[in-house]
């Protein structure tokens, strides 16, 4: 007889919840930006990511669901250093997550914060998260102990220390690079501003939309929160929002009607390549 069948591997069965902390957290990470790691070595590496960039661990229940959002275009090897340290990374803390590729198509101007609404509501379709990482593709986490999961009562601001800013904040109120919400507080805020075209501003709005809604805005602190940016120049499609400001003074009197109630777009794509889901869209051209 079969024995096996009653004695089934114990490291394979999950009978409990993980640890709140878990316990293969490493602390700082290195991070080089030498040879760009091809996606198949990033396969290689992470054995256990499933069709569209899932993961569950293995021997416990994941205590919290993070869908990571990552708007995107023409930076594949931004791309894949991000994926390199990212999947490994959010596997060592333990959670139940997925990673979703915003891609805008065409050459219009960008614009990141409709791409992270678009983002937004396509995670939700597909689970329950508790928690939304909006990723810049451009930054990579240098210590493991900033944990992608939300505070309950508060949008939390992760990318505190980025080695551009000398790992410190810019300014006080800076919201930018990547931060982490509730659906919840994505839906309080009315999610972000589909105005912005090109680049600055859009990060200072959401900051502005988390105050009016009646929030306030935490941080990893700096010791942890450090990212590593690949260094690049300024994109062509991305020139400086040259209506930011306005468009910025104005916040307090649009944001409820600017957001994720006014959201059109068109998919053009929803594909579940090896290492993430890639979200292909058209959004149109600023006014
Ligand atoms: C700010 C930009 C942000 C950008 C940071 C860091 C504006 C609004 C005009 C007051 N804000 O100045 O969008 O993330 O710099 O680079 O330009």
């Amino acid at each position: 007889t079969n024995l096996s069948f009653f004695t089934p591997d114990p490291e394979a069965v999950k009978t409990q919840y993980c640890p709140v902390k878990s316990p293969i957290l490493v602390g700082p990470l290195t991070i080089v930006y030498s040879k760009p790691p091809s996606l198949k070595k990033i396969q290689m590496k992470n054995p256990y990511v499933t069709h569209g960039g899932y993961f569950s661990p293995r021997h416990c229940f994941g205590r919290y669901r993070t869908a990571v959002i990552i708007p995107h275009r023409n930076r594949e090897v931004h791309l894949r250093y991000l994926l390199y340290y990212l999947h490994p990374f959010l596997q060592r803390q333990q959670l139940h997550y997925a990673i979703f590729v915003v891609h805008q198509a065409g050459n219009g101007t960008f614009n990141r914060a409709k791409l992270l609404n678009i983002g937004v509501r396509e995670a939700l379709r597909l689970d329950n998260w508790d928690c939304l990482i909006l990723h810049d593709v451009d930054l990579v986490p240098e210590n493991d102990y900033n944990l992608y999961v939300c505070d309950e009562y508060s949008p939390k601001h992760l990318a505190s220390a980025m080695d551009k800013f000398h790992y410190n904040l810019p300014y006080w109120t800076y919201f930018g690079g990547v931060s982490a919400i509730t659906p919840d507080q994505y839906m309080r805020i009315n999610g972000f501003p589909n105005s912005y075209w090109g680049w600055g501003g859009e990060d200072d709005d959401i900051a502005i939309r988390v105050r009016l809604s009646g929030m306030s805005i935490s941080r990893t602190p700096l010791s942890v929160g450090r990212y590593k940016m690949v260094m690049h120049s300024r994109d062509i499609g991305n020139e400086e929002n040259l209506k930011r400001h306005n468009l910025l003074s104005n916040t307090r009197r649009t944001w409820r009607e600017d957001g994720m109630n006014s959201l059109v777009f068109s998919m053009l794509s929803r594909e579940e390549t090896p290492l993430y889901t890639n979200i292909t869209v058209d959004i149109g051209n600023p006014p």
